[in-house]
């Protein structure tokens, strides 16, 4: 069925909402069909009794006719799963209704106090929505949907209400209780229960209430703002975590300064709370002034944690905290407005890391994770603009492209506009909707007077999805460069044909006598497009989206040799990691196709190997921007360049080839380049780990080993354990045992049995566990991980610990595309299994079986019918449903 046709919408219509909501066909909401709620709740008053097993909740609601609204005889409070105890209007009981689980009470007049009471069962809540147990305490989330799972409410996020919030509890179990805002009343009821009263006094929709009741501790330091107010600043976690919390609030104290020096946000209360819980679905929780965060992004210390951990804590901290901003003091109209939070805050928090540590190496990470994740995405079935216009299940739309995408088109935006006027641009954004509820259209047009930029044409971004192609063609006139580019954006899931976008580049035009060019930017606005750039000298080389200004790909035939020049000369650094890895890109796709000759197949390694060799070699790299060089593209970058535009191209993804080739240019040139490699393997050894120039050694050295690995085997796994024995830190114990994990080596099974028996108590090492053997290159890796499943620790009921096995696994291209779909059938029963628990993120394993258009047609079929299989299953969640069912269509 055309979900975008589906004529559904529970807020507009009722009695067809109904029909539709079978377990079969969740109804589908459509972006157009938004219209405002006919009541203002300006205040709430929540009073919780807390329990594990059982909590006690009262609400109380004030609410008014909203005159901006259509005159409703009704009030519809959103339910899931919950039964009213009793509901009063104005004090006396109400006449109410259910209706799919939301409860309808009637109002007459113009305003009305609404008490409801319900009573949940956190322990018994496996999806992890609403308020749930967690390690003995009690925590919740609300976004997108979740408060109704706690009590009847109009749960939109443009309903912005004060609120107030009372809890009581046992003391010996919960000696914390923390909510939004601050503690204004606490006492002892004498009895052993204790309780506490917060208060938020900025107006917030539903989805930002946090509340957490437990035994935790804090670390904690002020933080002065740039007005001299103190705010108390305190990362909450259980006792024996305490010791790995500094750089959390390091990072915390460094976004809070550079917002306000770099977007002019400064923070709003005097009490900033973070709280670590070991269960939870995502990565954190921007709850205004209460973040609840996964613990991984919130513990780490050099032991435990690897660099690109500490790194993901820093930059998850970062986004909660830019949340407040955009976010929490101008938040989304509805659901569909996600990436207007999202996109800009993953922007905001990419230039922060980009800031803290180096823009080129931080940029090329982000560029990476882009093609990995959000390129396949809209290339498949389940592509959507970074505003959706319908969805079924609002948590599946926690994407690639609301977020990376999202944040790519914001950053065209301030690529065009230069980024003082960005600057106007956002603080007219901040200025004019503090404390509304706002959507894309209202950002574009913030950017378009604050920063006085047309943005007509390019408003295309929010609304097409695809990612575009540009074609690059050049010619030699006179003194100049005639560059003609051409873009075409694919056909997608109910966008059959797609009009020109904007499309800002910086290119230079470089000369292969050496002479580098000026960088310009240019704008492509048409499809088909030609500028004049000067020459810099004779046989000019052009280096093109540069910083990878815009998210695009790029269609050209450089001569290998041009592309080479790029990659030791370009004066961008971005782009000189962009020239090795289309060389890369080039030879791959071209040998996993099997068009190469035997010449070319050979022109192409030397010329790799030979990149690979100077930078190996070039004294003026650091370690950090060396390793990016040292990268082969990723095996799902390359099945997209295999596969062609659009996913209706005549050329398919052959994964087991892909492999292959990639394995062996690894071999190729670990072979070439083995005595440079073992060198900087020795060389990286040698540095502590406090030198400033720990960092980049570290990562050097597990890649030589990586490349060492897939020529001899025999020498690597000997390093391998020796760089294990020697490590005093956990990127080089992960490293080596990454590498080990591949291999067939006596050290194998002694070190990952050392290193589960030093960190067997704790989850997030464990995880790490899991993982590396389910990511690894060991041609037994299905077996390996389905004996995984039956290991003590392993568990449904705890998201981490799930991805740390399945998703790693979903991700390991040699297992998961195993020829006789076993990779495939392991990971359907997982979302089968996985679906009755914890819906949310049983829908997340879909998207790598939803790829079987641009597979190769034996594995596809192999997909397509485990897809069939789960969907024959029946009774899905929605989430699942919905992702199944577009992966089929
Ligand atoms: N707003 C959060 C992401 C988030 C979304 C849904 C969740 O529910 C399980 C949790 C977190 C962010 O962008 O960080
Ligand atoms: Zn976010």
């Amino acid at each position: 069925m055309d979900i975008a046709t589906t004529p559904t919408n529970p807020e507009g219509n009722p009695e067809l909402a109904d029909a539709a909501r079978t377990p079969h066909e969740p109804p589908v909401i459509l972006r157009e069909d938004y219209r405002p709620f006919g009541w203002l709740v300006p205040e709430v008053k929540l009073d919780f009794d807390l329990g594990l097993t059982q909590t006690r909740v009262r609400t109380e609601l004030t609410v008014q006719r909203n005159a901006r609204a259509d005159h409703a005889e009704t009030i519809r409070l959103n339910g899931d799963g919950l039964k009213p105890v009793s509901v009063s209007v104005d004090g006396a009981p109400a006449d109410w209704r259910m209706d799919a689980g939301d409860l309808i009470v009637p109002l007459r007049e113009d305003a009305h106090l609404i008490v409801i009471e319900t009573e949940i069962a956190p322990s018994a809540n496996t999806q992890l929505m609403g308020l749930y147990a967690s390690g003995g305490m009690l925590c919740t989330q609300c976004e997108a949907e979740g408060f109704r799972r706690i009590t009847f409410f109009p749960d939109r996020p443009d309903v912005l209400s004060v609120y107030t919030v009372r809890m009581a509890g046992p003391k010996a179990v919960f000696p914390v209780l923390l909510c939004n805002g601050n503690k204004v009343a606490e006492g002892d009821k004498g009895d052993g229960t204790h309780w506490a009263e917060w208060h938020d006094p900025w107006p917030k929709p539903s989805y930002l209430f946090a509340l957490v009741a437990g035994d935790l501790v804090a670390n904690s330091k002020p933080f002065t703002t740039c007005s001299g107010r103190e705010v108390e600043c305190n990362i909450w976690v259980r006792k024996e975590d305490l010791a790995r919390t500094d750089h959390a609030l390091a990072s915390l104290h460094c976004s809070m300064k550079w917002d306000e020096d770099v977007f002019g946000r400064e923070y709003d209360l005097d009490l900033y709370n973070i709280v670590a819980v070991s269960d939870f679905n995502m990565g954190a929780m921007e709850n205004k002034g209460l973040n609840v965060f996964n613990t991984k992004y919130v513990l780490a210390d050099a032991d435990t944690a690897t660099d690109a951990d500490f790194d993901a804590v820093e930059g998850v901290i970062a986004h909660e905290y830019f949340h407040n901003w955009s976010g929490n003091r101008v938040t989304c109209r509805d659901w569909f407005q996600l990436s207007l939070k999202e996109g800009f805050t993953v922007l905001r928090d990419q230039l922060f890391s980009q800031d803290m540590r180096g823009e080129a190496v931080k940029r090329i990470e982000d560029v990476r994770i882009l093609r990995a994740a959000q390129f396949p995405e809209d290339a498949g079935p389940l592509a959507h603009p970074i505003r959706p216009d319908s969805y079924r299940e609002i948590s599946n739309f926690y994407t690639a492209t609301v977020y990376n995408k999202g944040a790519e088109v914001i950053r065209m935006m301030r690529s065009m506009t230069g980024v003082e006027r960005f600057r106007q641009g956002t603080d007219l954004y901040f200025e004019r909707h503090d404390g509304e509820a706002a959507t894309c259209e209202d950002f574009v047009k913030a950017i378009e007077d604050g920063a006085g930029i047309d943005l007509a044409q390019f408003r295309l971004w929010y609304r097409q999805a695809g990612t575009p192609r540009v074609a690059v063609a050049q010619a030699v006139e006179g003194e100049t460069l005639r560059l003609t580019l051409r873009q075409t954006v694919p056909p997608t899931a109910g966008q059959p044909d797609k009009q020109p976008m904007p499309i800002p580049l910086r290119v230079a035009v470089h000369s292969r006598s050496g002479a580098l060019g000026a960088e310009q930017l240019v704008v492509l606005d048409e499809e088909r497009q030609s500028f004049s750039l000067p020459l810099a000298g004779p046989d000019p080389v052009v280096s093109i989206n540069r910083g990878f200004t815009a998210p695009v790909l790029i269609e050209r035939d450089l001569a290998r040799d041009d592309l080479v020049f790029l990659a030791a000369h370009d004066d961008d650094p971005f782009a000189r990691s962009e020239a090795l890895q289309e060389l890369a890109v080039g030879h791959l796709v071209g040998a996993a196709s099997g068009t190469l000759s035997d010449e070319e197949q050979a022109a192409g390694e030397t010329a790799i190997i030979g990149a690979f060799a100077s930078s190996l070699a070039d004294n003026a790299l650091d370690d950090a921007m060396r390793g990016e060089l040292l990268v082969l593209p990723s095996e799902t970058y390359l099945f997209e360049a295999m596969a062609g535009s659009g996913g209706t191209g005549e050329r398919k993804a052959d994964p087991g080839a892909i492999h292959t080739v990639r394995e062996g240019l690894k071999a190729a040139i670990g072979t070439a380049l083995a005595a440079e490699l073992a060198a900087l393997h020795a060389r990286a050894s040698a540095v502590a780990l406090d030198d400033p120039a720990g960092r980049g050694a570290r990562k050097v050295k597990t890649i030589a080993l990586g490349l060492i690995a897939a020529a001899d085997p025999a020498r690597a796994g000997d390093l391998a354990a020796q760089q294990y024995d020697a490590a005093d830190n956990m990127t080089d114990r992960q490293g080596a045992l990454m590498v080990l994990c591949g291999l067939d080596h006596p050290a194998r099974a002694d070190k990952l049995a050392a290193f589960y028996d030093r960190y067997k108590d704790n989850a997030l090492v464990v995880d790490k566990w899991f993982t590396l053997q389910a990511l690894s290159l060991h041609p037994d890796v299905i077996e390996h991980t389905r004996a995984l499943a039956d290991h003590p620790d392993f568990t449904m009921k705890n998201p981490n610990r799930v991805r740390s096995l399945y998703m790693a696994f979903a991700g390991n291209p040699k297992g998961f595309h195993s020829a006789d779909g076993e990779g495939y059938r392991m990971i359907a029963d997982v979302i089968l299994a996985l679906d009755p628990i914890n819906p949310q993120t049983a829908a997340r394993f879909v998207p790598s079986l939803g790829r079987w258009r641009r597979i190769e047609p034996e594995r596809a079929a192999l997909m397509k019918g485990e897809l069939e299989r789960i969907m024959a299953a029946g009774k899905l969640s929605r989430d699942t449903f919905e992702q199944v069912s577009r992966s089929l269509e």
